[in-house]
């Protein structure tokens, strides 16, 4: 099992491409990495970062890779730093997913109702139109009031069902604590989580990159949901001892072997 994942490499701060390798090699999957932007940091709590857009790197890359015959079994996109770069991921998905392969679109917009920095509802809207070729969409609460305009997950969720066959909201705080919204081939459901008050930095990441592992292992739908969110949750734990300072993100390492053995148990 082949993956690609096309996110930003934020040299500190543990999120896009420094968790999406890391925890998806450990699944025991190859993961190919197509970065879409350099970064000293991310933009989420630090100032004076520095950002190098790779759009044109990109396409070189792509070139070359045509020239390999690579095709892919899954592709997961993450943070994608501007709106030519959403074109392109699409473009990408064309040429090197396998038929039947699996498209996995992280819609990374925001976090606590607003947007990370550089993006707003135009780059929303797009994030949208590549939300219309995902098998999977993970937005977390924020994205998908975004992507929706609308704060009630039920709402959004039926909303997003009518973009993508496998809409998954993911940390959605509700009166009765939080969930995760998705659907499957059966309908509409929720899945209660286990979950931390507040919001942790690259938790998202950490998800998403655990759910494609999940995936490409074989998991079903619940089964990749539950275990992900149960590591995450596990990592979030960890953090919070930790690390006094959440912009750098989740301490995950040292929950990937617990993570490991659960996946192994339900694989
Ligand atoms: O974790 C999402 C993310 C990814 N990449 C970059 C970010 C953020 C969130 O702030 O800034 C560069």
């Amino acid at each position: 099992m082949r993956v690609l994942a096309i996110n930003d490499i934020s040299c500190v701060g543990k999120c896009s491409l420094t968790v999406a390798l890391p925890v998806i090699s450990a699944c025991g999957i190859t993961c190919d990495i197509l970065p879409t932007a350099l970064l000293s940091t991310h933009t989420g709590g630090f100032t004076g970062y520095t950002f190098l857009g790779l759009d044109d790197e990109m396409k070189k890359i792509a070139d070359h890779w045509e020239s390999l015959h690579l095709k892919y079994d899954l592709i997961y996109s993450g943070y994608l730093g501007s709106r030519a770069q959403i074109a392109f991921v699409k473009e990408i998905k064309r040429r090197f997913l396998k038929k039947g392969g699996v498209f996995v679109v992280d819609p990374v917009l925001g976090d606590n109702f607003t947007f990370y920095k550089g993006f707003d509802q135009a780059f929303a809207e797009e994030m949208l139109s590549l939300c219309k070729e995902a098998n999977y969409i993970l937005p977390n609460e924020t994205e998908s009031y975004l992507l929706t305009g609308t704060k009630d997950f039920s709402e959004a969720l039926t909303k997003l069902g009518k973009v993508c066959p496998h809409p998954v909201i993911t940390g959605a705080r509700t009166e009765d604590g939080y969930f995760i919204y998705y659907k499957d081939a059966e309908g509409e459901r929720r899945m209660p989580i286990p979950h931390e008050e507040g919001s942790f930095h690259g938790a998202g990441d950490v998800f998403a990159s655990a759910f494609c592992g999940c995936l490409m292992r074989g998991l079903s739908l619940e089964r990749a949901l539950a275990v992900s969110a149960n590591f995450c949750y596990h990592a979030i734990l960890r953090t919070e001892k930790e690390v006094p300072d959440r912009k750098y993100g989740l301490n995950y390492e040292r929950e990937i072997f617990s993570f490991l053995k659960e996946l192994e148990a339900n694989a």
